[in-house]
């Protein structure tokens, strides 16, 4: 589930679901972590994109008729891709955090280590630059949330439960995915999954992250294979990694979901760069 006219059916769905249902979550082991903590990523190459067959597979496995081979083609061609090295946040950023320096909280999901989410790109991005850091390019982003590995999830290449908050069997929309658990409806509270290769925690999964790059559907066609910043201008944002309400298949690191800079959302939020 990725696409804007998607998008728009499930804020449609979020809407009549029952928020005040949701609880505090108890505490997990970033309730008492530095949770500006930034990771070093080396610099070098790695490959970036997937197969759109792949993609389109994935989304059939466990959603039939309901996948579209097009929702994937953005994720070709696969180049191999050099950037230079980078810090990243190893949680989303939190409430706690965004409170901080913000000072209000637009989530809809209140709670401290709890990611922000209903963001827009401009306030992640001013939030960021407060800190004297910045988005991360899309390019940036996929490389990060790979963890060092190139199976299709940063854990290998079969979905499998416990390793990412998504659209599972606790999820009230008529897409889930009955067949795996991973505790929550909603959001979780920030790292609560197991890092991956590079130590980063919900990178998959929990909040989609916005990242700085303007979207474009053939941007792979044409990218610099080194140090890609995504096209020049546009009308729509990248948002990364998938989130609690999406399909599996849309937390690989090679998705890739356009949307209004303004737009907010209950399920998408962001970590900087630097
Ligand atoms: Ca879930
Ligand atoms: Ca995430």
């Amino acid at each position: 589930m990725q696409r804007r006219n998607t998008i728009f059916v499930l804020i449609a769905g979020l809407l009549c679901a029952p928020l005040a249902s949701w609880a505090q979550n108890p505490a997990t082991p970033a309730a008492n972590a530095n949770l500006t903590t930034m990771v070093l990523i080396p610099g070098g190459s790695f490959t970036s994109g997937a197969p759109v067959d792949l993609g389109h597979q994935l989304c059939k496995k466990f959603h039939n008729g309901n996948c579209s081979r097009s929702w994937f083609a953005d994720e070709q061609p696969i180049h191999t891709l050099i950037l230079d090295p980078f810090f990243i946040d190893k949680y989303e950023v939190t409430q706690r955090d965004f409170e901080r320096v913000m000072k209000r909280n637009p989530s809809k999901f209140k709670g401290k280590i709890l990611p922000v989410d209903n963001v827009t790109w401009q306030e992640a991005k001013t939030y960021c630059q407060k800190l004297g850091k910045r988005l991360p390019t899309e390019a940036e982003w996929e490389k990060a949330s790979q963890g060092g590995v190139s199976t299709v999830y940063p854990w290998g290449d079969e979905f499998e439960s416990g390793k990412a908050n998504f659209c599972d069997q606790r999820c009230s929309k008529r897409w889930r995915e009955n067949q795996f658990q991973d505790g929550y409806e909603y959001t979780a509270p920030v790292g609560n999954y197991p890092p991956n290769g590079y130590g980063l925690y919900d990178m998959a999964g929990n909040v989609y992250e916005w990242v700085e790059d303007w979207y474009a559907k053939d941007y792979y066609r044409v990218r610099p294979h080194k140090n890609p910043k995504g096209p020049a201008s546009g009308s729509k944002k990248v948002m990364r990694g998938g989130s609690w309400i999406n399909y599996s298949v849309g937390v690989r690191p090679a998705d890739r979901t356009d949307t209004d800079p303004d737009d907010r959302f209950a399920f998408s939020g962001f970590r900087c760069a630097q």
